[in-house]
């Protein structure tokens, strides 16, 4: 899987391994689980992501091939493999359609009845595979009781076709298409107890209605329905040289470690983006740790939705990298556990409040939670305060009014509660998330600064949502006045922001995680603007902890993100390239855990990467947007279109010799819109739907037009 190509629906995962003697498709799909609802914190109970099946294509003879090329087309979300055996050129192409819910594959060649061969289709979990027709079929269930189908319709033009037992051969045809489509029992529905319909009418009515239709009329809308997301956001970091472009990516990726390869972090940017598409789209489930893409049953950490750092990073560029309806199968999964988590929390002797009593409102997490409503691991304090930062953000860039009302704010108020009740006073009358734990780096009784930070970050955003919606004035006064006795995370002897109340931050630490300075990114409690003392002593915290010892994939990412809000675009720049080392990525750019043994695949560093590169080139805060706030002396000169600040806004911008040229807002949404460039600023007042466009000082350049 760390070589093979990924696509995605949103929902189906492909991985093409690209051989020729013996090509294998990986085929996935994100609901297909073990495990149940167990939420003792044994994650040996918790299930796991399952691997779905296998398509393989065993093509005789093929093993000779010559110019062989596999290449993954980021503009059109299709995967291609090609070669040539004597004078006859084979090409393969795949895509995960959207519109058509199924994974397509089209082989054909230069010279007619060039295919000989047979096909199998495998389900992971060993159930026997039949064949009527044309159309290959497996289905089965898990002991969880999920069941699942696939069934794979297979096109020929010309030639001949037979089965033997579960192997279909075909003979001397044109081309071969395959349409794959999958389905399972599963829904995200805690009253339904997770399970829903056999998959079967589902499947069998996708996999007809795509078989009907003409390859090309498939590839067509496929490729329409994915460029109205991709097409959104323009980059363009500089020019590599022509020696470094005329090498294959995997050679690129080594030299680019090291710098000199701006459109390799541009591809890297993109990629993230393509990702994003490729495996979280309304309707499905949320990325995983590795996003769909599974090759095991038994997958590192169970690919699970890990809570205290993994699935936010997942989330990190969504908005800002205009994908913001991706988002949503983060909402549709966690409203579909709190129920289980709302029980398991109040519960737990862990949340049982200063006076004896259970807590009465609220949910928080353990350290990973599945589909159905189990957790396992750790309780990580305050995780629910971060994952409820992604539906405030959902508001904050789309000025979705009715998303804040019935989605946002009534868990936003919950949460709140929550934190209400079990917040504890010091002696000197400040307010403490009690035991707490900071990821995954140590605990203290009173006061991680992870825990204070996101709390802060909770009843600032509450604050901000009961204001959008003029609702709650008395409880919002309530929450300013619990916000302003929430300790701070203080200064300590070296200069940097404590990890926890205690003075005793190791100045050679070199952790991979960063959860004291979550309130520089993702959350917004520490500026540079604002509060320059903390940002100060958030940089000596970072340039202690490095790029080297205990860090991950993931670590880069947000050390990017962060060096980006300090400003220091260089440093962030560092960390994006460091992204490209062996340890850190694979082949296929997947990132990669080089700090465990062996080295795993996981996804959150690519989100991460490109969230981290927004920053360097937008940031927001409100309504207050800082242009190029962190951009690096590796990227001269270029441009970018498309990326979303908050207050809803959609900013482009060019760049010459390190400095902006040009800038144009639209207004989706917002309206006071004051934007910063080093020491200038300007303010506008915009109506929805209207434009700006600056120089690179800033003046208008006369033109207020509308969208
Ligand atoms: C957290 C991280 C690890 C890994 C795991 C899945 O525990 O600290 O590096 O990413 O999640």
């Amino acid at each position: 899987m760390n070589e093979a190509l990924p696509i995605g629906n949103g929902r189906m995962a492909g991985l093409i391994l690209g051989g020729t003697l013996n090509e294998q498709i990986i085929f996935d799909e994100g609901s297909l689980w073990t495990g149940d609802k167990n939420v003792s914190g044994d994650y040996r109970t918790m299930g796991s992501y399952q691997k779905f099946g296998e398509v393989n294509i065993n093509l005789p003879g093929h093993d000779l091939a010559v110019d062989y090329r596999r290449d993954l087309d980021l503009s059109s979300a299709t995967a291609h493999v090609s070669y040539r055996l004597g004078t006859t050129t084979y090409t393969r192409e795949y895509f995960a359609s959207h519109p058509a819910q199924v994974l397509v594959a089209h082989l054909t060649a230069s010279r007619p009845a060039a295919y000989t061969g047979s096909i199998e289709l495998q389900d992971s979990h060993n159930e026997k595979t039949s064949i009527s027709g044309h159309r290959v079929t497996f289905s089965g269930a898990l002991s969880n009781g999920i069941s699942y189908e696939a069934q794979m319709q297979v096109i020929v033009d010309g030639g001949q076709v037979s089965t033997t037992g579960d192997t279909l051969t075909f003979s001397h045809c044109n081309s071969i298409t395959l349409i794959l489509g999958t389905g399972t029992s599963y829904v995200m529905d805690y009253a339904r107890n997770y399970h829903g319909d056999l998959p079967h009418a589902r499947v069998t009515q996708q996999v007809d209605r795509a078989s009907a239709e003409s390859y090309s009329q498939l590839k067509h809308d496929h490729v329409a329905d994915y460029r109205s997301l991709f097409d959104r956001v323009h980059l363009d970091l500089g020019a590599t040289s022509a020696d470094r472009l005329a090498l294959p990516t995997d050679a690129r990726k080594i030299l680019a470690e090291n710098g000199g390869d701006p459109q390799l972090e541009q591809l890297l940017y993109q990629y993230g983006r393509y990702l994003m598409i490729a495996c979280t789209r309304p309707g499905g489930l949320p990325s995983n740790l590795q996003g769909t893409w599974n090759d095991s049953n038994n997958p590192p950490w169970d690919s699970d939705y890990h809570t205290d750092l993994n699935i936010e990073m997942d989330y990190w560029p969504v908005e800002v990298a205009n994908l913001s309806e991706c988002a949503l199968p983060l909402f549709d999964l966690v409203d579909s556990q709190i129920p289980s988590w709302r029980t398991a929390t109040q519960a737990d002797p862990e949340y049982k409040l200063a006076s004896g009593e259970r807590p009465t409102v609220g949910f928080d997490m353990r350290a990973s939670f599945n589909i159905t409503g189990g957790m396992g691991w750790l309780w990580i304090k305050t995780t629910d305060a971060w994952i409820m930062q992604s539906y405030w953000e959902h508001y904050a860039f789309t000025g979705d009014k009715e998303f804040l009302r019935t989605r946002a704010y009534p868990l936003l108020k919950e949460t709140c509660e929550f934190w209400d009740q079990e917040l504890k006073p010091t002696s000197d009358g400040k307010l403490v998330v009690p035991n707490g734990w900071s990821p995954e780096h140590g605990p203290t009784e009173d006061g991680t600064s992870f825990n204070q930070e996101l709390v802060w970050d909770l009843f600032t955003n509450y604050i901000a949502a009961s204001n959008a919606l003029d609702v709650d004035p008395a409880y919002r006064a309530r929450i300013a006045s619990l916000r302003d006795k929430l300790l701070t995370p203080k200064i300590g002897h070296w200069g940097q922001l404590q990890e926890w109340v205690e003075d005793k931050d190791d100045p050679n630490d070199h952790h991979r995680h960063t959860s004291n300075l979550i309130g520089v990114y993702p959350g917004h409690e520490f500026t540079s603007q604002g509060t320059p003392a903390m940002m100060q002593a958030a940089k000596v915290s970072m340039l202690h902890r490095g790029s080297i010892g205990d860090v991950a994939e993931w670590s880069f990412a947000w050390r990017g993100a962060l060096f980006a809000r300090m400003h220091d675009g260089d440093n962030a720049h560092l960390q994006v390239t460091h992204f490209f080392a062996e340890r850190n990525s694979c082949v296929n750019l997947f990132g990669l855990l080089g700090d465990v043994s062996p080295p795993v695949m996981q996804i959150d560093g690519n989100f991460g990467i490109t969230a981290a590169i927004s920053e360097m080139l937008v940031q927001s805060h409100n309504d207050d947007i800082e242009l190029l706030p962190a951009l690096p002396t590796a990227w001269p000169t270029g441009s970018v279109e498309g990326l979303r600040a908050r207050g809803g806004f959609i900013i482009d911008e060019s760049w010459k010799n390190g400095a902006l040229t040009s800038v144009t807002i639209r207004s989706t949404t917002g309206t006071r819109c004051a934007v910063r460039y080093k020491n200038r600023s300007a303010t506008f007042t915009l109506t929805p739907g209207q434009i700006v466009r600056l120089t690179g000082s800033l003046g208008p350049t006369g033109v207020l037009s509308s969208l």
